[in-house]
């Protein structure tokens, strides 16, 4: 056979698979397509390699080259049909779509009944006029400890008492809060008085975990600076909150307490349904914090209160174990709204 019609030959056959692969629409056509062409006994390719053996030996090399294009391009043709196919049973618009189904339901989700209390919260100081703020989670020592007055020898500091972090800033390694009175610190930094604001988030011990703890749990820290603050106000503030959470007349009672950032202190129980409950400390500012942030403590005082969220929702709601509100049990959650 002589070249040129050699050559002839190896186009006609490309042109041929080029037309059949294009026409490939599934796995089945695809299959003969490949047998057609590339099969290994009796494909087309293999026919025209038969025909190699009789083109002159000058003429060979020429030949091969032209034979070895048209098996490479056979080969690419292949893969792409196939990626094509593959592709398109991938999309979704392949996916068959019965639009003559009945329809399902749909479930309703609904909030976390602890969302549902800060959110809660927040509207209830809102109408008393405390503007809500948030704070960082991972905290530096000197807003979590030193500006609350808590010195690096205080046992509040312990790490067996704090999640301290692998990641320093300067020499002392950062934190996660161990509770929310490091907003105060930083809203007081930034802001002169008067103040009136709350914020709630999370705040994390390592504490282990029972009906009234939890290593992640939440507070309400209230602050309120201004001119001519007492303890009278105070008191008023958490009787109203506690009136408009809970319900019905609510008692609160002061017990006298200790924390190094508020003098005096004291630990807030309410009254409810006949039982006397712990929710939070509390106190006026004291005046060496709000010197610490530049305040004149002569000019201004203020209160301060955090309240653990877990407690009060369990109060609210009548959860004896707060381990309930993170178990993620659906039979549970459901009960709220
Ligand atoms: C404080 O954290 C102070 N920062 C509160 C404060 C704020 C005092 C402003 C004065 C002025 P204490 O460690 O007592 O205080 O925690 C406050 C409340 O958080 C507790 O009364 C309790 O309701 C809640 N609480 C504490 N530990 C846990 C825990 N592991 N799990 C759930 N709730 C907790």
């Amino acid at each position: 056979m002589d070249l040129e019609s050699f050559v002839l030959e190896v186009s006609r056959l490309r042109e041929e698979a080029e037309n059949a692969f294009r026409d490939v629409r599934d796995a089945a056509s695809l299959e003969e397509a490949r047998v057609t062409f590339a099969g290994a006994k009796s494909g087309k390719l293999k026919s025209i390699q038969k025909l190699l053996g009789g083109v002159s030996p000058s003429d060979r090399p020429e030949a091969g080259r032209a034979f070895n294009e048209v098996k490479q391009a056979i080969t690419a043709l292949l893969e792409d049909a196939h990626d094509r196919l593959a592709e398109a049973t991938a999309s979704p618009a392949a996916a068959p779509l019965d639009v003559t189904l009945p329809g399902r339901p749909v479930r309703l989700g609904r909030l976390h009944p602890i969302t549902r209390t800060i959110r809660e919260v927040q509207g209830i100081m809102a109408r008393l006029g405390f503007e809500c703020v948030d704070g960082p989670e991972v905290e530096d020592q000197w807003h979590n400890f030193e500006a609350l007055a808590i010195p690096p020898e205080h046992p509040a500091r312990d790490p067996l008492d704090n999640f301290y972090l692998n990641v320093a800033q300067g020499q002392d390694p950062l934190l996660l809060r161990s509770q929310t009175s490091t907003v105060q610190i930083r809203v007081m930094e930034a802001r002169k008085p008067p103040l009136r604001i709350v914020s709630l988030g999370r705040v994390y011990r390592p504490d282990t975990a029972d009906a009234t703890h939890y290593p992640m749990f939440h507070q309400v820290e209230g602050l309120l600076v201004e001119k001519g603050t007492t303890m009278a106000h105070l008191k008023s503030v958490l009787r109203l909150f506690a009136s408009s959470f809970l319900g019905g007349d609510v008692h609160v009672r002061f017990r006298p307490s200790f924390f190094p950032f508020t003098e005096p202190s004291v630990e807030v129980d309410m009254e409810w349904g006949g039982r006397w409950v712990e929710m939070g400390g509390a106190g006026m500012v004291d005046p060496a914090v709000l010197a610490a942030v530049g305040y004149d403590p002569d000019q201004v005082s203020g209160f301060a209160f955090g309240l653990g969220v877990e407690r009060i929702a369990a109060r609210r709601y009548g959860v004896a174990d707060i381990r309930d509100f993170y178990r993620n049990d659906v039979r549970f959650l459901e009960q709220f709204g």
